[in-house]
């Protein structure tokens, strides 16, 4: 049997991974851009919302507001893929 997994934006930002995309999720990943929280390739991977190959406090606040509803990560890749870097 074949199965595929396909994994959306909100799901990729789980970071403690209930489940849901919340404010918890954030501190996660300000955490981990400030060093002070380890984590494994697969978390990091999931952090990295911006598509940069870091995590950033910009990480943080991109899941924040993804939380909160007033952005989705889809858009927030979009317009970063123009900026430089
Ligand atoms: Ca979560």
């Amino acid at each position: 049997m074949i199965s595929h997994i396909i994994e959306s934006p909100a799901l990729k930002s789980d970071l403690n991974r209930d489940g849901t995309l919340t404010p918890a999720d954030a501190v996660i990943a300000l955490q981990i851009a400030t060093g002070s929280r380890p984590c494994d390739a697969t978390t990091l991977a999931a952090a990295d919302v911006s598509g940069d190959d870091h995590v950033t406090s910009l990480d943080a606040l991109t899941i924040l507001q993804a939380a909160a509803g007033t952005i989705t990560l889809q858009l927030m890749r979009s317009y970063n893929r123009g900026q430089p870097r």
